[in-house]
């Protein structure tokens, strides 16, 4: 009686763990086709391997939004008022929520996409705006001076 119950048990983890490696390479191989699309070097022109995450040039501010120590990488952007600011999201390294990308006070709301990863505005107005994902876990200052 208590061996047949050990065996059930037994049986019973060895399905749990093979459910559990079945889900890890389902969701390992949909991550692999769905960030096939974007490249760390290719995100930013320019970019030197995703190093270099804000660019200004002339008008245009390109920023290429990574990870870094759990929060959005930069979580600083400093732009000039009247300058035209282009934030490309890193979805290979935006998990989660904070794909879901938000600038409360100017009205921004975007989520990046493997094939839809850049959202684009008009820094028209100086101050200090708040950047976060949907859920507040990562976030940031825009800084328009
Ligand atoms: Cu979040």
């Amino acid at each position: 009686m208590g061996d047949e119950i050990n065996i059930n048990k037994k049986t019973l983890y060895k399905s749990l763990v093979f459910i559990a490696v079945l889900i890890f390479l389902i969701v390992a191989f949909i991550n692999i086709f769905t960030g096939a699309a974007a490249n760390d070097t290719e995100l930013v022109k320019g970019g030197s391997a995703g190093l270099n995450r804000v660019i200004e040039d002339g008008n245009m501010v390109t920023v290429n939004l990574g990870v870094a120590n759990y929060n959005y990488d930069p979580n600083t952007i400093k732009v000039k008022l009247g300058q035209k600011v282009k934030i490309i999201g890193n979805v290979n390294q935006l998990q989660g929520c904070l794909k879901a990308f938000l600038i409360p006070d100017l009205g921004i709301s975007k989520l990046f996409r493997s094939n839809d990863n850049t959202v684009e505005f008009t820094a028209d107005q100086k101050g200090k705006f708040k950047f976060s994902c949907s859920m507040g876990m990562g976030s940031g200052l825009l800084i328009v001076e």
